[in-house]
């Protein structure tokens, strides 16, 4: 595997000497400062990619070209964002820039209600509590009809849990959900939140469908012709939020772009913490399904409950089978004769970082943990795979 971090930039308290001591040759960054639906300009490629060789590293993935809501929407300016896509795809082509990721969840990009909670051993992790999340959509956001959405049961425990809460935080609930966590380009207040998701009252699962189809359509020829392959992310949490759909979540939901679109620069960025809050998804197959084609690998685990509450476990613990989904992506990348990027996506705030102020899910000490067991995982396999050849 490649072993690479994610980097915000020059602003990001981890810095790539981190990144370069933590054993990574790689490094995942974005042009954030660059308005979503904006041309990435050759001299800002190249500036950042400087930047980065000047540590010792590469620029292996571009973690996101974000895809404007214009786009999601197929509405107004789509056609001029697809076009500025298309010209930042061969930007990036030109400068040696080869995988892209993207996601095309509306509105929202990840979502959790905790960033702080506080596991057993003192560190902290990123939580999503559904009677939480459920208790910003009906008594704060207001969403019409929202209660249609869930059962009796989940409405008692949002009312409980939102009688219980403090006025801060309440408001801290409502400023994880819609002010941005690190990487997402969209930022809202409340009124900002109902307008955007106004925008999807006509469009469901299907029609979303057709929209990400088109824009594949669009832009898989133009990375074909550059050499660059795309990965698209899945959904987080993989399953429909506050009335918007969600269309890249399953096997089957894949299956239905790649039918469509079926060069293997429509590819994936396999992200084990999304797809595995699932338990319908069973993430080995799945990497042996779309081997071909996955392009990027997120790994994480998350650890579920009943009631549909989350939280990001350490990397080889919670429900993800960390070992098969690595060893089936060994197998793949033997198959490939290539090594995928792969970064451990997230890691607890512990250690010296529980006194700093990090992005969270991306504190250096914690994502240097996952990577460091990830690692020593990979290691184990292909010596046994040696072994017994
Ligand atoms: C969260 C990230 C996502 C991801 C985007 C890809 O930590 O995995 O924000 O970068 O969804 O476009």
């Amino acid at each position: 595997m490649e072993q690479t971090m994610r980097w915000y930039g020059p602003t990001d308290p981890v810095s790539l000497q981190d990144i370069k001591q933590a054993g990574c040759t790689g490094v995942v960054t974005a042009l954030h400062h660059i308005p979503n639906g904006e041309v990435w300009a050759d001299d800002e490629i190249k500036k950042r990619k400087e930047a980065i060789e000047s540590a010792g590293l590469i620029w292996s993935v571009v973690e996101s070209v974000p895809v404007h809501e214009a786009i999601k929407t197929n509405t107004g300016t789509c056609q001029l964002f697809i076009d500025n896509y298309k010209q930042s795809i061969k930007n990036l082509g030109r400068c040696g820039i080869r995988i892209i990721t993207y996601n095309f969840m509306p509105v929202l990009d990840w979502t959790r209600t905790d960033l702080a909670f506080t596991v057993e051993d003192g560190s902290k992790a990123l939580r999503f509590e559904k009677a939480a999340f459920i208790a910003f959509d009906l008594f704060m956001l207001k969403r019409k009809n929202a209660a249609l959405d869930y059962s009796i049961g989940e409405i008692k425990r949002a009312e409980n849990k939102f009688a219980a809460m403090t006025d801060d935080e309440k408001l801290l609930l409502q400023k994880n959900i819609i002010a941005g966590l690190p990487g997402s380009e969209e930022s809202f207040n409340i009124e900002q939140f109902r307008q955007a998701l106004d925008a999807y009252k006509n469009i469901n699962a299907d029609q979303l469908r057709e929209n990400l189809i088109y824009f594949l359509q669009q832009i898989i020829p133009v990375a074909d012709e550059c050499n660059v392959k795309m990965a698209i992310h899945p959904d987080d949490p993989p399953y429909a939020i506050l009335g918007l759909p969600r269309i890249v979540s399953t096997a089957a939901d894949i299956n239905e772009l790649i039918k469509v679109v079926p060069s293997l620069n429509n590819g994936l960025c396999f992200c084990t913490g999304s797809f595995g809050v699932r338990a319908d998804n069973d993430l080995p197959s799945m990497v042996k399904q779309f081997a071909d084609r996955i392009n990027f690998v997120h790994l994480r685990s998350t650890r579920r409950n009943e009631e549909g509450d989350f939280y990001e476990d350490n990397h080889l613990d919670g429900d993800v089978d960390m070992y098969a989904v690595i060893k089936e992506l060994v197998i793949a990348m033997k198959q490939r004769n290539c090594s995928i990027p792969v970064r451990p996506d997230h890691g607890h705030q512990m250690l010296d970082d529980l006194h700093k102020k990090t992005n969270p899910g991306y504190s250096a000490i914690g994502r240097l943990r996952g990577l460091a067991e990830i690692r020593g995982v990979e290691v184990g396999i292909l010596r046994s795979i040696a072994e017994t050849e």
